[in-house]
């Protein structure tokens, strides 16, 4: 039993973690940061606590001022959505020493995939196919490059604590591995306080292709179809679209249950996301998992017809997983994140919204905290709003999506729509013909035509 969740987050993910609860009768309790205390997920919770100045270091991500909200609240469980306290596993073990359910999966969960390393060897155990690399940290350069000879270049470092692209370095040969490596493992050591990495032969040219489970604490756990998330920038994703239009349904049944029987092995529980590299052959490495709900949920909620946030609060409740219906995916949809940036430079672009309409009608949703009056404050990152649009076929979804960013204004920010609307129009997107660079080409045809 659950009776009042803390939401150990912000913005939209915060407000629609508020309605799911809401909905299964649940309290809730909102935190807050000084500049937020306007916010949408603040206004509408049951309850609201001020945790401190806008330097999240000080609030979200203090655990001394959420535990405090708890112990004022007399919440018996927390959400923490994404980002800040969502996959830091000491967070959750102290949740878990205290009797506060944490909404997500369990602190030896968080470490493992916390650890990119253990988790490609825990995972390749389970069954998962990974790319060929070092089964344990590297600890000197010659080791490295005999494994490098071995596999053949290139080969990617990565840090062993990182995880979305951060300190990647790739290298064509060996000399190149030679100089990279101290360079990365500083890195590693400066940006997560753990030097470790290890290294993969590289994929070039590969789509990033995810999937979604849920686990409950009876050890059975579901996989869905996929999200194809390869159109990103710098690692930040723009679009993702379920099914992704590459994967054939041979494909995408056992990549389904593989990761169903590899998660359901290492008794993954709560939501979780398997991130994998997908070759022109369709064939599929596992990459890392993330151990948290993700801002992409949504289009495989659509295409599912469920509320993945409404499952995963039951299921830490310690309710079994019972669809009351097969679940089959249906349709397609795609998520545009919209994002308080300048189009042309990615400059963020925080500040007062003037007016705001956001689209709707049939097949259109919108996850968002944004309202008319809001000020973006420029601490956060810059997500705005997620539009998700909902169709039989891509075609029809791709449309729907273009209606409603024509439809929706914003004023007083500059945001990507413009950005959006052109890449849904690009003839390669269109034919689905994509995978992680395609914004690079994206940007520089661009470019080339402005230029002309
Ligand atoms: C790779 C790769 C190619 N080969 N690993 C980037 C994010 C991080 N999760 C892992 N990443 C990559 N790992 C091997 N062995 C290419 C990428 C990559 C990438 C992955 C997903 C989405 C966009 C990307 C853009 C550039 C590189």
């Amino acid at each position: 039993m659950i009776s009042k969740i803390l939401i150990a987050n912000r913005g939209e993910i915060a407000l629609r973690i508020v309605r799911s609860a809401r909905e299964l009768g649940i309290k809730t309790v909102a935190v807050f940061s000084e500049p937020d205390r306007q916010s949408l997920h603040a206004l509408l919770a049951d309850e609201r606590i001020c945790i401190g100045p806008a330097k999240a270091s000080d609030s979200y991500l203090s655990i001394a001022n959420i535990l405090s909200a708890v112990d004022i609240s007399g919440a018996d469980a927390i959400h923490p959505g994404y980002g800040f306290m969502a996959e830091n596993a000491k967070f959750a073990q102290i949740c878990e020493d205290h009797g506060i359910t944490f909404i997500g999966p369990p602190p030896s969960i968080i470490r493992l995939m916390g650890d990119k390393n253990k988790a490609r060897q825990t995972m390749k155990k389970a069954g998962l196919p990974i790319l060929p690399g070092s089964d344990k940290a590297i600890e000197d350069v010659n080791e490295a490059k005999k494994l490098a000879v071995k596999i053949g270049f290139p080969v990617i470092i990565k840090a062993a604590a990182g995880g979305g692209g951060k300190g990647m370095r790739i290298c064509r040969s060996s000399a190149e591995l030679e100089e990279q490596l101290p360079i990365a493992m500083g890195e590693a050591k400066a940006a997560f306080g753990d030097s470790s990495v290890y290294i993969e032969k590289y994929l070039s040219g590969a789509r990033h292709i995810e999937v979604q489970v849920i686990g409950d604490k009876k050890g059975k756990v579901i996989a869905f179809g996929e999200r194809e998330c390869s159109v990103q920038r710098k690692y930040q994703k723009l679009i993702e679209e379920t099914p992704s239009p590459f994967i054939d349904e041979k494909t995408r049944k056992r990549m389904i249950k593989e990761v169903e029987d590899a998660a359901a092995e290492i008794g993954y529980q709560s939501l979780g996301t398997f991130e994998f590299l997908v070759d022109d052959k369709e064939r599929f490495y596992f990459m890392e998992a993330n151990a948290r709900v993700q801002v992409e949920h949504p289009i495989t909620e659509m295409v599912y017809g469920i509320n993945l946030i409404k499952a995963q609060i039951r299921i830490a409740a310690g309710e079994k997983i019972n669809f009351p219906y097969a679940l089959e995916m249906r349709g397609h949809a795609i998520e545009c994140r919209i994002n308080a940036e300048d189009p042309e430079t990615f400059v963020p672009s925080p500040g007062k919204i003037d007016f705001l309409v956001l689209p709707g009608g049939e097949g259109i949703r919108v996850d968002s905290a944004a309202y008319g009056g809001w000020v973006i404050p420029p601490d956060y990152d810059s997500l705005v709003a997620k539009i998700i649009a909902y169709a039989p076929t891509r075609e029809l979804a791709i449309r729907k999506m273009q209606v409603a960013l024509e439809m929706t204004t914003i004023v007083g920010i500059k945001t990507n729509i413009p950005l959006h609307i052109n890449i849904l129009s690009d003839t390669d997107f269109r034919k689905g013909i994509y995978n992680t660079q395609f914004m690079e080409g994206f940007l520089a045809k661009k470019n080339a035509a402005e230029a002309a």
